[in-house]
């Protein structure tokens, strides 16, 4: 069992149930840990609250989330950006889940950051900003920040506070950032904490089906594409690489979201060992880091491009261009791994 701090949770169970507006975050690109921490935290913070709760996301929510109770109901930036502004400016408490800055949230950094409200941050990311949030629930030793929300909730309210929906919503989160359990997943509180959502009849293989059994034809056809086509394997150094033009984007109709995974393709070969996944955007290129073995990726983004994560996940954008980002890393990648 795990306890957070009893000082802490009085607080935090006094503002959700003290406030009158309270605003869910989580961030850009969000995936299914923070689909699943910020639509399992609004149902037990309703059950608890007579305040007005509105769930907010920077960029569009991912499709393959639809199975989530509340999903429809998440604002999204990119369409609603007045309201989305509103609502963080408003509300008298703000939740934020699986981010640790402002920088994460995109065009509502600044709401986030003017905002009068009280702050929570609910997150499993390394360096949390402790200026922005005033009370945290942030470690970053936890699988992911729907395993950390399961134990904070399971100690705020009882383990009963934890209906069927709410235990789909953390366990897919937990699914999500563990690979189903293959990695992040060395402490035995994430099996713990799943056995106990399982047993309230959330049929893990359905949950199983709705996260990796989904692939239109158009994305499988792309990911043919872009292992024959796109992927430089830097073998002598164990690294490997993937690189998307817009074009190739559009010629296969494929969004963001049809990439998220294809980045894990990199170690699933044998001797590789660090893997990105570069994507041009109209006025950046989003990368993504992978990392088995000692290599610290997280690390790696930040001296690059500014990014951040995980030790063995990451994450960082880079405004040079596709083709200098490409160059960029490749060599930077050289210079790190071959002094390994
Ligand atoms: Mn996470």
């Amino acid at each position: 069992m795990i306890e957070f701090d009893k000082k802490d949770i009085a607080v935090f169970r006094s503002l959700i149930e003290g406030s009158h507006s309270i605003a869910l975050i989580s961030h850009t690109n969000a995936d299914g840990d923070a689909m699943g921490s910020m639509l399992g935290t609004k149902r037990v913070v309703e059950a608890h609250s007579k305040a007005k709760i509105t769930m907010l996301l920077p960029s569009p929510r991912p499709d393959v989330f639809a199975y989530l109770p509340g999903y429809g109901d998440i604002v999204v930036d990119s369409d609603n950006h007045e309201g989305c502004t509103k609502a963080l400016m408003e509300a008298d408490l703000i939740i934020a889940v699986d981010l640790n800055n402002a920088t994460r949230v995109d065009n509502l950094a600044q709401a986030l950051v003017e905002s009068q409200a009280h702050k929570v941050l609910i997150d499993h990311h390394h360096s949390p900003d402790r200026n922005l949030f005033h009370l945290l629930f942030s470690i970053p030793e936890f699988s992911s920040t729907c395993e950390l929300a399961y134990w904070l909730f399971a100690q705020m309210y009882g383990e009963e506070a934890i209906d069927r929906e709410t235990a789909r919503c953390l366990y897919s989160g937990i699914c999500t950032d563990t690979g189903f359990f293959a990695y992040s997943c060395e402490s035995p509180t994430v099996y713990e904490a799943a056995g106990r959502l399982v047993v309230k009849d959330i049929d893990p293989a359905g949950i199983h089906d709705e996260i990796s059994n989904c692939f239109s034809i158009e994305r499988m056809r792309f990911y043919g594409f872009a292992l024959s086509e796109r992927l430089v394997i830097m073998d002598d150094i164990k690294a490997a690489y993937f690189h998307f033009s817009l074009d190739d984007q559009k010629r296969f109709g494929v969004e963001p979201q049809d990439m998220e995974g294809l980045v894990n393709y990199t170690l699933m070969m044998k001797e590789i060992e660090v893997g990105v996944l570069m994507r041009e955007e109209p006025t950046r290129v989003k990368l993504s880091f992978r990392a088995k073995g000692d290599f610290d990726v997280s690390t790696f983004a930040n001296k690059l491009f500014g990014g951040g994560g995980h030790t063995k996940a990451a994450g960082a954008n880079s405004t040079l261009g596709l083709e200098a980002t490409v160059e960029l890393v490749e060599q930077k990648l050289r210079e790190a791994l071959e002094k390994q």
